[in-house]
């Protein structure tokens, strides 16, 4: 699933760095809803279920943690430890993530505002979902 890991664009100079992200640009949609998650303890998971709609980017911009995405069929572990990459997370895709350092700070840009009824946090209920039982 290496595909859906993604380089954005970076201006550095001797400064600093910036890294620019524009909606149906640099991510296939619109973005409605920014959200962030940080201060998680260390041997916390978070995430356990998928969207049924919902598209997002994943972008750890202060230190590190690990996602683990599963579409099914493909499992893959991803470490984001990089403030100029980002994870797509689509629909049906079942997402944890967990290995989160002291100062990690996950940014997750969304394409809709949030609904529950679009999250599927029982993986029997996501394989049926996806037609996999
Ligand atoms: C996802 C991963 C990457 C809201 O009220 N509004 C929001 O926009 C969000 C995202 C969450 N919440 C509430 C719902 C729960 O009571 O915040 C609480 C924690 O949410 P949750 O347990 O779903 O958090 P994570 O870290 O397991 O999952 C979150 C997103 O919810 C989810 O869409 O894909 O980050």
């Amino acid at each position: 699933m290496e595909e859906l890991l993604k380089k954005f664009k970076q201006s550095v100079n001797d400064t600093g760095a910036l890294t620019v992200i524009e909606a149906q640009k640099d991510v296939p949609f619109e973005i409605k809803r920014v959200y962030y998650i940080y201060n998680v303890e260390q041997d916390a998971r978070r995430g356990f279920h998928a969207h049924k709609k919902l598209e997002q980017y994943l972008i750890c911009v202060n230190g590190s943690c690990k996602v683990d995405i599963d579409d099914g069929s493909e499992k893959s572990t991803v470490c984001l430890d990089n403030p100029n990459e980002g994870i797509y997370v689509g629909p049906k895709m079942w997402h944890e993530m967990y290995d989160f350092t002291d100062e990690a700070v996950l940014l997750v840009l969304a394409s809709d505002y949030y609904d529950e009824a679009d999250y599927i946090r029982n993986y029997g209920d996501f394989l049926q979902f996806i037609g996999m039982e």
